[in-house]
């Protein structure tokens, strides 16, 4: 009966058309259990996620991640907005998947039930979307990390995937992501001990882009979407799927899609106004076409 009523609201909200006002969602007057959903920056062209789950340290419980997902799908629907960030609180980003939620399911439920399929929307949202890392990112956390286009951490964060003390290993992309991003050794090293990188190790590794103190990660992460939201959106969206084909394709392949993106750009309005604009000395205002 729970899950009766939980799904048919669910339904109920993925069918209406969401306006955000502050942190609060309004097609059903409810606002969201465990995430914070606003707009932000000068041109409100920011979208902003905040984990908000404090009692269980952000652990990614299925509703948050449909909470999650709702919010990205708005998100991408508001043409105002061009990057998303997504954070947590300042002592914790997420401490993974939800334990407690997880640890009556069997093997025949995950495979059947196809366990965290719906996990993974961050990776095909078209816009930018950036990772403020303050505090702790462990196991589906870090995960979450990764799959956003940028990381930016809090002095004090810390990275890890410690999923092998608790008899598992990732799943959502820790054995991979971490791996294209660290190297070998230290990928093993984390995943095998569950040893954690600070911020510094982070960024020293490239797992992170900047490190910045605890109070200015937030502003900083959104000051860096809205310099990526006052590009073309449509030309942002293709240098996003060309640099995404760079862990997928090999080298030649990937080549050949950057120059079929790049002859896509002279299809669009925006080349040509950000030519037009260079040698006419000014400003290129864009349309997203
Ligand atoms: N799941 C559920 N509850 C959690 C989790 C979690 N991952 N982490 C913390 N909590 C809860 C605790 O149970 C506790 O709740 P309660 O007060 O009801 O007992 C509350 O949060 C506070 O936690 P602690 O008392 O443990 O706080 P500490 O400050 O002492 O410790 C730690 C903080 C170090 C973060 C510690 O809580 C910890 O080790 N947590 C587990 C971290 C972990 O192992 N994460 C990996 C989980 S497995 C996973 O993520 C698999 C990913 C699969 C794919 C995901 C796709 C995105």
């Amino acid at each position: 009966m729970v899950l009766f009523c939980r799904s048919a609201a669910f339904a109920v909200r993925q069918a209406a058309s969401f306006i955000f006002t502050g942190t609060r969602r309004y097609s059903t007057n409810a606002p969201f259990k465990f995430i914070l959903a606003s707009k932000k920056g000068d041109k409100e062209n920011v979208g902003l996620i905040q984990l908000n789950r404090p009692k269980a340290l952000n652990a990614l419980c299925d509703l948050l991640m449909r909470e999650v997902n709702e919010a990205l799908d708005h998100f991408e629907e508001d043409s105002q907005v061009g990057a998303v960030v997504i954070t947590g609180s300042e002592k914790v980003f997420a401490a993974g998947a939800d334990i407690k939620e997880m640890h009556n399911w069997t093997f025949p439920a995950c495979y059947t039930g196809n366990f965290l399929a719906h996990w993974n929307r961050v990776c095909s949202a078209k816009k930018p979307v950036i990772a403020a890392v303050n505090g702790l990112a462990l196991g589906g956390g870090c995960e979450m990390a990764m799959m956003c286009d940028i990381i930016y951490a809090g002095e004090k964060a810390q990275f890890g995937q410690p999923e092998i003390l608790l008899g598992t290993i990732p799943g959502a992309g820790g054995t991979q992501r971490l791996t294209r991003a660290v190297g070998k050794s230290l990928a093993m090293e984390m995943v095998l001990t569950g040893k954690r990188l600070t911020a510094q190790e982070a960024k020293q590794a490239g797992l992170v882009s900047g490190v910045f103190p605890v109070q200015q990660l937030v502003p900083e992460a959104i000051r860096c979407g809205e310099r990526i939201a006052s590009n073309s959106k449509i030309i942002t969206a293709m240098a996003k799927e060309a640099i995404n084909a760079a862990f997928e394709l090999p080298l030649a392949e990937g080549n050949r899609l950057e120059k079929k993106l790049f002859y896509a750009t002279f299809a669009t309005e925006d080349r040509k106004e950000g030519m037009t604009a260079f040698l006419e000395k000014r400003k290129a205002s864009f349309k997203d076409k």
